[in-house]
């Protein structure tokens, strides 16, 4: 059985714009994942000058930010990058449904499309297992990105 996600033709990002909103918390994490993102939307072929980044404290601020950018019109994908993970209590679980549903909801306000990469977690070591192991999360979140702004750029 394979655990790797169905292979995807090749998309030219040359045309995009894409905004990605990246947590703080878990800074190394969520660097790690960005810096994956944005590697494999450059191999795709989208221009540095049409990537914008914002920051925000923590997971729960991230639908907050990707509404800014989704409802400014100036993407045709945006991007949310954060990192739950598991401690004393189900605080993770709780935010990352929150999270979800948020992400969810500004897609469909405004009719962009939004990447779920928030990624909910058990324990430290899958989350590094993710962000900068062998399981590639920022490239399948680059890769839904590039076939969700093709797909926005077809049905406008
Ligand atoms: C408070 C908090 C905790 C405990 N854990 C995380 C986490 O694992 N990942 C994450 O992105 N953010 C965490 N935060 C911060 C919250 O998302 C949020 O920034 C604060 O509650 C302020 O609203």
């Amino acid at each position: 059985m394979s655990l790797s996600p169905p292979t995807r033709q090749t998309i030219n990002g040359a045309k995009f714009r894409i905004g990605i909103v990246a947590a703080c918390f878990n800074e190394a994490l969520v660097g790690a994942l960005l810096e994956r993102v944005e590697a494999t939307l450059a191999a795709a072929g989208v221009k540095d000058k049409n990537l914008t980044c914002l920051r925000v404290p923590g997971s729960h601020e991230v639908p907050w930010a990707a509404d800014r950018l989704a409802g400014s019109g100036r993407f045709d994908c945006v991007v949310a990058l954060g990192v739950l993970i598991g401690g004393d209590t189900n605080h993770h679980e709780m935010v990352g449904q929150s999270v979800s549903h948020a992400l969810q909801r500004v897609a469909l306000a405004t009719g962009v499309p939004v990447i779920n990469g928030v990624l909910v977690t058990d324990t430290l070591a899958q989350a590094r297992a993710r962000c900068t192991g062998r399981i590639n999360r920022g490239a399948e979140f680059a890769h839904a990105a590039l076939e969700m702004a093709a797909l926005q750029r077809q049905t406008s």
